[in-house]
């Protein structure tokens, strides 16, 4: 029997999105040239629609305010050692040494820790429960995504992701051939795909617009357009749509040992 039975999405692809990947194929020049802020929001680790973006997003920011401050201080400085003359003490060259190159650098990380820490429990969501689970098969170069659970009963998606709102959503991420990442960057952070072995990764979206998911690990000639829509439905209408999509059971798709790699 064969497992590759896909199931139409619930909702059409958003369109400004779809012109928007074909316009980045075929005219990279004219997207530099300002396309680049129309089609960027579409996978902007910077417009986060969940807790696990936004809190990378908020160490994002932390790390490049820091960094900023850094860069502005080391140019004081060394504007200040090239305008003024002094003789320094050996005293006071040790002191500098000690502040500049052991305290300054130790609260900077350690205030980088600290906020990761702070935000470990919205990017990871491991203390939520009940996610909903989703087999994720990734080969060169599509993505398919089969739904467990009782109500979802042979429902496969290939290219197109279908989450709730609102609710945890756990992957169970499996590769068929070579190791690839999976990566929605407007939800969260990314995890590879690996051969032999089922990786999870659990994500939440809170807003309806997330953008496309990608694979961001270098896979082979098609990987840049290994890559699928997410819609995100209302969970009353997610569980419609589960309810309406689901057909007789049948086995997620399984990775095939004998398939052949391609470069
Ligand atoms: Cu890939």
């Amino acid at each position: 029997m064969s497992t590759r039975r896909e199931t139409s999405p619930p909702v059409a692809f958003d369109s400004s999105a779809a012109n928007c990947m074909e316009t980045m194929r075929g005219r990279a020049a004219v997207l530099l040239a300002g396309y680049g802020p129309v089609c960027s929001a579409h996978q902007s680790v910077l417009q986060p629609s969940g807790p696990a973006a936004a809190g990378i997003a908020d160490l994002w920011w932390w790390m490049f305010f820091g960094a900023l401050a850094v860069f502005a201080a080391m140019l004081f400085l060394l504007a200040r050692a090239l305008t003024v003359s002094r003789n320094y003490s050996e005293r006071d060259i040790r002191v500098l040494i000690v502040v500049a190159g052991a305290i300054v650098p130790a609260l900077l990380l350690g205030a980088m820790v600290a906020v990761g820490l702070t935000r470990q429990r919205n990017i990871t969501l491991l203390e939520e429960e009940k996610p909903v689970v989703v087999e994720v098969l990734a080969r060169q170069w599509s993505w398919q995504f089969c739904y467990q659970g009782e109500d979802a009963r042979g429902i496969v998606l290939e290219d197109v992701l279908v989450i709730p709102r609102t609710r945890v959503v756990e992957f169970h991420l499996r590769s068929a051939d070579v190791i690839h990442s999976f990566w929605i960057p407007r939800l969260g952070g990314k995890m590879d795909l690996i051969p032999g072995r089922t990786n999870r990764l659990r994500l939440r979206a809170d807003q309806q617009q997330a953008g496309w998911g990608q694979c961001a690990e270098f896979c082979g000639r098609e990987h840049a357009r290994m890559r699928f829509a997410v819609h995100v439905l209302e969970p009353e209408a997610f569980d419609s749509w589960l309810l309406e999509t689901a057909r007789a059971s049948i086995a997620c798709p399984q990775p095939d040992p004998t398939m052949r790699r391609t470069a």
